[in-house]
């Protein structure tokens, strides 16, 4: 039986990646019944029907599964975010955080249009929040040729996908580390301050060095459907270090007795505006329970 790699989805059809070329396929009826669908990413097997196409017939296990942007198998999440147009948003960045934590992906923070941010200190502002939660932050300009040399070893070996708000750069950068690419890109309303949504369908690239990376559509919101509250804080690396030593075990680190995460974030250890979307998170999940 053949098998591929769903690189590209479209309207119904899945491109399936196959040693020698890719495979234009359907899925067949059974995943629609059971509202189970591939993901791109997947490792799949398939048929060939007439004209060269296929149908999709099994799936493999996934490695790992993103919700949102959706793909399957990835090793490492690229989280992008821009200094300006649009505005750096932390809330977003660590909603994304928690979700690429829960599902154990290698992390790299890529903090883009470094030519319109203003002096050293803001970058490192940024660069203090996260490094210290084990987080490596990656400065890039498209414009000045910034930090491409770096992100392009960072990708090698491995499928990184690249996930963020809409027209923080995702896919200038990817055509920085790809000239050859040419892939789509929207300028950033001035008025509305947020991007057009230029990429619209997860794409499995191949890079020439091997590896592959994945561009994604921005997106601008992002709960935590399905999520317990006490998983929260193994999301937040920072915080799950220091777990262990509170007083009462499933402790949810807000205002409990003898509470080790809280008493880091009074040290300073822990950073208040993270420790904040922490406790906003937990509401979010607590709120959604009710309903
Ligand atoms: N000044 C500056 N502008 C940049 C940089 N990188 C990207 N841009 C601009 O930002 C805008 C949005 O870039 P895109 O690459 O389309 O952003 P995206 O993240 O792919 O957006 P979606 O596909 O909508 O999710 C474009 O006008 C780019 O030219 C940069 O390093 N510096
Ligand atoms: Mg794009
Ligand atoms: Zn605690």
């Amino acid at each position: 039986m053949p098998e591929g790699q769903i690189v590209k989805a479209i309207s119904g059809f899945y491109y399936v990646r196959t040693p020698e070329g890719d495979v234009q396929c359907r899925a067949r009826g059974v995943f629609k019944k059971r509202k189970w669908s591939p993901l791109v990413g997947d490792r799949v097997q398939f048929n060939y029907t007439e004209n060269g196409e296929g149908v999709v017939t099994d799936i493999y296990s996934r490695e790992t599964e993103l919700i949102r942007p959706p793909i399957a198998n990835v090793d490492q999440a690229v989280v992008v975010g821009s200094f300006r147009e649009p505005d750096l948003s932390l809330d977003l960045l660590d909603r994304f955080l928690v979700h690429a934590e829960r599902e154990g992906l290698e992390i790299l923070i890529c903090l883009t249009k470094r030519d319109l941010a203003g002096e050293e200190a803001e970058v490192d502002r940024v660069r203090a929040i996260y490094n210290p939660a084990g987080y490596p932050v990656l400065i890039t300009s498209v414009r000045e040729g910034i930090g491409i040399d770096v992100l392009k070893k960072e990708l090698a070996g491995r499928l990184s996908v690249f996930a963020g708000q809409s027209g923080v750069g995702k896919s200038s950068l990817l055509n920085a580390v790809l000239p050859s690419l040419e892939l789509a890109t929207g300028e950033v309303s001035r008025k509305l301050g947020r991007g057009r949504h230029t990429t619209r369908q997860v794409e499995i690239l191949e890079l020439p060095e091997g590896g592959q990376v994945a561009d994604t559509p921005g997106f601008s919101q992002l709960g935590f459907t399905g999520m317990e509250e006490i998983e929260l804080s193994a999301c937040f690396p920072e915080m799950a270090l220091r777990a262990p030593d509170c007083k009462f075990r499933g402790c949810l680190h807000k205002n409990e007795p003898g509470c080790a995460v809280q008493q880091a974030v009074e040290r300073g250890e822990i950073d208040r505006g993270r420790y904040r979307n922490y406790r906003q998170f937990l509401e979010e999940i607590h709120e959604q329970r009710r309903y």
